[in-house]
C-alpha cells in the first residue's frame, strides 16, 4: 500500500539553481547559521541570551559530579519555573537558564547545519558542529535521558509535567537534528544519542501495564519518531508515535491526572483545546488551540496514517486541513490568528493587525502540507504550502538574515503596536533574537531543506509541487534520469524542464497546475498538450527520451482577491497578488496615513522589475486615490462625503516589508471602480 505514496526527494539528489531560493539559502548558510551559533553561545550583543550551549555544559559537569558523588549530593532547583532569566549576565550560577525548551535551539541549528552540509560541504562548519555535538552528548544521562532542564534542576521530577514542559518536544527536535546531521555526514554520534533518548522514552511511555499513559504538551515528537522509524526501520518508534497520537484527548485527561489535584492541574476546557487534547484526535474536525502545536500534531498524524494505512486517522487529517484551508488561513499563509495562546481562533476570525500568525505556525503548515501531498497529491495542499512559503514564512526573516519576526501581521500602524495592548505582540522592527527563539532556527531548517518540499517521488513518478529550479536526479529502475528545471519563479511565468538520460525511460512527471492559474499551459517538445489533470496535477506518463522538454506556462497577471464575506475584517477590501506572491503597500513608498488610501480595481496594474534595496524583485503600481484629510479639530462633523486626490499606489512583495525601517503597512485595501 505504501508504494503509491511519495516521499520528499533526498537533498543530495538536487542541485538547486533557483535564483529566489538560492538567495534565501545562501543567506541562511552565510548569515543565519553562523549568527545563530553565536546566539546559542550568548554572543550576540543586544539580543536576548539563549543559554543553550551553556546549559548543555552545565548539565555535563553535573553529570560528572553525579557519577563521582552520587545524585543525592547534588543541589536541586525548583522545576516549576518556565523561563529563568538572570538579573545579570555576570556571575551566572551553575544552573539552567532560559525557557524549558532551550535545548531545541541547538537541535534546530544542527538540523539546518546538516541540510546545509549535505548540499555545501564545509569542513570548518562540520568541525564546529562535531565539537558542539560532543558538548551536547556529554550532557546525556546514563539511561539515555537528555533534557538539560531536568538534568540540571532535578532529575527525579522528569516526565512529571508533560503538559507544560517540553522534554518530548526536545526529543523530537533532537531526532530531527540528529537525522539531518547523520544523513549529511554519515556521523552517528548525535543519532545514537537521539536513539538512546527515544529508547528511554519508549521504556517510560506506552500501552503496556505500568507504563506512563501521557503524551506531550507540545507536539513534534510524533513526526520525529516516524522519521526515526524510517531511518532505522525499528517499528517501536512508529508504535510510540501512534501511541502518543491516540492517547491525546482520551479520558480521564492525562494532564489533569498528572497534577493529582494540585492547583496547577486545574484545566479549563480552553486549556485542553490549547493542547488539542479536548477530544481524541480521530474525532477532531476543527483546528484549535496553539497553532504550532496543532499543525505539528496533524503532521505527525498524517505520517502515522501514511505508514500504517490508517484511513480513519487520515480522514481526521483531511477534516482538520479543510477547516484550516477554508476557514482559518490568512492570505499570507499565516495561521493562529489569536495572540491569546498563540492560537487558532474561531472560524473566519482573521484580523489583519492583531492576529498572531507566528512564523513557526506557517512553517508547521508547510510540514502538514508536505505530508498531505505525499499521501494524496492534490494541488490545493501545494497551493497552501506555496502561499505560506512565499509569504508568511519568509517574511519572518529580514533580507539580510539578521533579524526575525515572530508574528506576521497583514497591517501595521507602528504607534498601535507600541500602545495598544491588543497589538503589542507585533514587535517592530524584526528582532535580532528572542529569548524564546523558536522561529529563526525553524526558518533555517526549512529553507535549507526546501527541495524535499518542492519535489517528492515514488518509484515511477516525480511530483513537482513547487517550481524550484535546479538539477534533479531520479532513479527509475536501474536508470538515472537527470531532470533540469529552469525557473525564475515567482517572478517569471515559464518553467522549462529538460530531460537527459542514457536510455529511453518510462516514468511519470506529475506537475502541479497552481490554483491561482487556471489558464496554465503545458507543452512537451514545444507541442501544446491537453493532459489528464487529476486533483490539479498533470500526469505526463511516457517513455522519455534524452533531450525531451516540458514547458509550463503560467500567465502571471496581477490579480485582486477578496476574502469570503464571512471574514468580517476584510469585507469591502481587496488584496493584490501576482502569482503566489501577496503584495502590500508601505509607508516608505506611499506616505503615512494608509487608512486614507483606496485602490482602483479596474485600472491596469503596472508590473515593474526593480533591483534595489529590496533585492531583484517585481513591484506593482496601481492607480488609487487618497481621501483628503478633513475634520480639523472636530472629531465628528456632519456627513458631507470625502474629497479625493488621485495617486499611484506602489506595492511591494509582502515578504520584503519592513526592510526599510519601521512604518505603516497594509495588505488589504479599500477599493473603488472608475466610472
Ligand atoms: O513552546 C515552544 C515554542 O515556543 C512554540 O512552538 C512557540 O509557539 C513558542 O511558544
Ligand atoms: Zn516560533
Amino acid at each position: 500500500m505504501e508504494s503509491k505514496f511519495s516521499k520528499g526527494i533526498k537533498l543530495t539528489n538536487m542541485d538547486i539553481t533557483d535564483r529566489f531560493f538560492n538567495k534565501l539559502m545562501e543567506t541562511v548558510r552565510n548569515e543565519v547559521i553562523p549568527y545563530q551559533w553565536r546566539a546559542l553561545n550568548d554572543q550576540v550583543e543586544e539580543a536576548a541570551p539563549s543559554f543553550c550551549m551553556r546549559n548543555f555544559r552545565v548539565a555535563a559537569q553535573l553529570g560528572k559530579k553525579r557519577r563521582e558523588l552520587g545524585q543525592e549530593q547534588l543541589p536541586t532547583y525548583p522545576t516549576h519555573i518556565f523561563n529563568l532569566v538572570p538579573d545579570s549576565m555576570d556571575n551566572l550560577e551553575d544552573r539552567f537558564y532560559g525557557f524549558v525548551f532551550q535545548d531545541t535551539d541547538f537541535y534546530k541549528w544542527i538540523e539546518a547545519v546538516g541540510y546545509s552540509l549535505s548540499q555545501h560541504p564545509d569542513p570548518e562548519l562540520e568541525k564546529l558542529a562535531d565539537e558542539a555535538i560532543d558538548i551536547v552528548c556529554a550532557a546525556q544521562h546514563e539511561d539515555g535521558y537528555l533534557d538539560t532542564f531536568y538534568i540540571i534542576n532535578d532529575l527525579s521530577k522528569r516526565f512529571t509535567n508533560l503538559r507544560d514542559h517540553h522534554e518530548l518536544y526536545c526529543l523530537g527536535h533532537l531526532i530531527e537534528g540528529a537525522i539531518a546531521y547523520y544523513q549529511a555526514t554519515g556521523k552517528d554520534k548525535l543519532l545514537n544519542a537521539a536513539r538512546r533518548f527515544a529508547d528511554c522514552v519508549d521504556r517510560h511511555f506506552g500501552p503496556e501495564e505500568g507504563k506512563c499513559k501521557g503524551y506531550p504538551g507540545h507536539q513534534i515528537v510524533e513526526m520525529a519518531l516516524v522519521r526515526l522509524y524510517e531511518v532505522t526501520g525499528e517499528d517501536r518508534y512508529l508504535n510510540l508515535a501512534k501511541f502518543f497520537i491516540d492517547q491525546r484527548g482520551q479520558k480521564p485527561y492525562y494532564f489533569t491526572l498528572e497534577f493529582k489535584g494540585e492547583p496547577e492541574g486545574e484545566n479549563s476546557p480552553e486549556k485542553y483545546h490549547y493542547h488539542q487534547a479536548h477530544r481524541p484526535v480521530r474525532e477532531q474536525d476543527e483546528a484549535v488551540g496553539h497553532a504550532v502545536r496543532a499543525v505539528y500534531l496533524y503532521s505527525g498524524m498524517a505520517d502515522v496514517a501514511k505508514h500504517t494505512g490508517d484511513k480513519e486517522l487520515f480522514e481526521a487529517c483531511q477534516r482538520l486541513w479543510d477547516n484550516i484551508e477554508y476557514k482559518k488561513l490568512h492570505i499570507n499563509g499565516g495561521i493562529g490568528s489569536s495572540p491569546d495562546g498563540e492560537a487558532f481562533s474561531y472560524n473566519y476570525n482573521l484580523p489583519n493587525d492583531r492576529m498572531y500568525n507566528e512564523t513557526c505556525a506557517s512553517i508547521g503548515l508547510v510540514f502538514f502540507a508536505k505530508r498531505m501531498l505525499e499521501s494524496t497529491p492534490k494541488a490545493r495542499y501545494a497551493d497552501v504550502m506555496e502561499r505560506a512559503l512565499y509569504n508568511g514564512v519568509i517574511s519572518g526573516m529580514d533580507l539580510d538574515g539578521k533579524a526575525f519576526f515572530y508574528v506576521n501581521p497583514l497591517e501595521v500602524e507602528p504607534e498601535g503596536c507600541k500602545k495598544d495592548a491588543q497589538r503589542r505582540h507585533v514587535a517592530l522592527p524584526r528582532q535580532k533574537w528572542f529569548g524564546c527563539a523558536c522561529c529563526p532556527p525553524n526558518l533555517a531548517r526549512l529553507l535549507t531543506s526546501i527541495s524535499s518540499y518542492a519535489y517528492s517521488e515514488n518509484d515511477d513518478t516525480l511530483f513537482m509541487h513547487l517550481y524550484l529550479g535546479g538539477n534533479i536526479k531520479k532513479q527509475v529502475g536501474s536508470q538515472i534520469v537527470n531532470i533540469n528545471v529552469e525557473s525564475e519563479y515567482p517572478w517569471d511565468d515559464t518553467v522549462g524542464i529538460t530531460m537527459s538520460m542514457e536510455k529511453d525511460t518510462r516514468f511519470t512527471m506529475a506537475i502541479r497546475i497552481p490554483g491561482w492559474c487556471p489558464d496554465a499551459k503545458l507543452y512537451i517538445n514545444n507541442e501544446e498538450l491537453a493532459p489528464d489533470i487529476v486533483d490539479g496535477y498533470a500526469y505526463l506518463n511516457r517513455r522519455w527520451k534524452d533531450g525531451d522538454t516540458i514547458k509550463l506556462l503560467m500567465p502571471m497577471e496581477p490579480i485582486f482577491y477578496q476574502a469570503s464575506t464571512n471574514v468580517r475584517a476584510n469585507v469591502g477590501k481587496v488584496a493584490l497578488m501576482r502569482g503566489p506572491l501577496v503584495y502590500c503597500i508601505e509607508e516608505a513608498d506611499n506616505g503615512s496615513n494608509l487608512q486614507l488610501v483606496e485602490v482602483n480595481v479596474n485600472a491596469p496594474v503596472e508590473v515593474i522589475h526593480e533591483d534595489d534595496v529590496l533585492g531583484d524583485i517585481i513591484r506593482l503600481n496601481a492607480k488609487g486615490r487618497r481621501i483628503k484629510e478633513s475634520g480639523g479639530d472636530d472629531l465628528y462633523i456632519k456627513f458631507s462625503g470625502y474629497e479625493y486626490e488621485e495617486i499611484e499606489l506602489q506595492f511591494i512583495p509582502y515578504y520584503t516589508w519592513c526592510n526599510r525601517g519601521v512604518g505603516e503597512m497594509k495588505t488589504y485595501l479599500d477599493w473603488y471602480k472608475e466610472k
